[in-house]
């Protein structure tokens, strides 16, 4: 009988882990817009530092022990003629000492920085500092900024050089708060809420994500973070606190998207404070981002689509469509077939309003 063994040439073998190496090394590119190798922030960059120290002891260690296990798999191969078994040892003090006291260290070398990194992040420094709750929701985010009476969704504005402290709850399932370039993740899980904090040193645009897989449209459950000098987010905030710049659209309270969004001002009472009484109560029914000053964010759908007509065009007549299985989609969908569908009129009325709302 012939057995055709299966011989992959050498080269083919490394030329193959050579492409593996280079495409999974290219995602810690530093201009990669999630990468956590270009630190923008104080957080953001000691992480790294303790990653660094960590990563090099481990590549350390291991260098040394597979080193020290090639070694010896060639030097003390079995030689032709040699009798079956080399000798035995049984017991060395002085190795067993050295091979329990180099351990201990290297757990040293890890723990210190490890443990500092830790205390020294954990409170945000004192003085002034921006305060943010952040709720996570299936599949958006909501920051609201209780100092100033601000809630947003999506984008997360921040001045520069200062502190911001975050509260981080979550409305339905456990999701994870995350910007690589400014600080790692923490958990954001139901009844229960999470502090961090971070700080971002050069104007810019940073993007988030979940970092916890939390259902169907995980995966695009994004945000930005756009940290300004102080005067620009300082005007941003005075921005949001204005009323609305448009009267409320007819088609919006007509179609029920009051039901769940909640724009701000005098047409905003009656269903949504009652809705809005059941949320403060922590008793959410369909929360959905805030559209007070919607025209004002660069993005919807959590950072899925720019800002257009077109774009809220295809959100409004099928957001399932654009991000399967999300929210809006799932019950403004049923709440539509129940009742009655969305004219091209109403979703021209409601482009409009939404484009106004500056
Ligand atoms: C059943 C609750 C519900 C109803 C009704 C509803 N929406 Fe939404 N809406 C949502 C949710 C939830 C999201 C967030 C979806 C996501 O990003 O996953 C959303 C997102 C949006 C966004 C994007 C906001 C942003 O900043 O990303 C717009 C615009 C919007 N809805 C408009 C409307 C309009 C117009 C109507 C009425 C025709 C409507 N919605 C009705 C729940 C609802
Ligand atoms: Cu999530």
């Amino acid at each position: 009988m012939v057995v055709h063994s299966l011989r992959i040439p050498w080269r083919l073998i490394i030329l193959a882990s050579l492409m593996l190496v280079t495409v999974l090394w290219s995602g810690c590119y530093p201009s990669n817009p999630q990468s956590t190798f270009d630190p923008a922030g104080r957080i953001a960059r000691e992480q790294l530092t303790l990653f660094q120290i960590i990563f090099w002891t481990a590549a350390f260690v291991f260098v040394v022990v597979e080193g020290a296990l090639i070694y010896a798999v060639f030097r003390f191969r079995k030689k032709a003629g040699q009798q079956p078994l080399p000798k035995q040892t049984h017991g060395n003090t002085p190795l067993e000492v050295t091979w329990t006291i180099i351990p201990a260290l290297i757990l040293v070398v890890i723990a210190v920085p490890t443990i500092t990194t830790i205390f020294a992040q954990a409170d945000a420094p004192e003085g002034e500092v921006v305060r943010v709750k952040a709720v996570a929701h299936q599949w958006w985010w909501e920051f609201n900024y209780p100092e100033v009476g601000v809630t947003t969704a999506n984008e997360l504005h921040i001045p520069i050089n200062k502190p911001i402290t975050l509260q981080l709850t979550s409305q339905d399932v456990i999701h994870s708060f995350w910007i690589p370039k400014l600080a790692g993740k923490t958990d954001m899980i139901p009844t229960r809420t999470n502090a961090m904090w971070f700080e971002a040193e050069e104007p810019g645009l940073f993007y988030g994500q979940c970092a916890e897989f939390c259902g169907t449209a995980h995966a695009l459950m994004r945000f930005r973070v756009i940290a300004q000098s102080q005067a620009e987010f300082d005007a941003w905030v005075a921005a949001q606190q204005a009323p609305p710049a448009a009267p409320m659209a007819r088609e919006f309270g007509l179609k029920g998207c009051t039901v769940c969004h909640t724009v701000n001002g005098p047409d905003a009472e009656g269903v949504q404070e009652r809705r809005m009484d059941g949320f403060r109560q922590g008793q959410p029914q369909f929360p959905a981002p805030n559209l007070t000053h919607f025209a004002t964010r660069d993005t919807l759908a959590a950072g899925l689509l720019e800002r257009s007509d077109d774009n809220l065009r295809r959100w409004i007549q099928d957001p399932g469509e654009v991000k399967p299985g999300n929210r809006m989609g799932e019950l403004a969908g049923a709440y539509h077939n129940a009742n009655q569908s969305l004219s091209d009129a109403d979703v021209a009325a409601l482009v409009a309003y939404l484009q106004s709302l500056k």
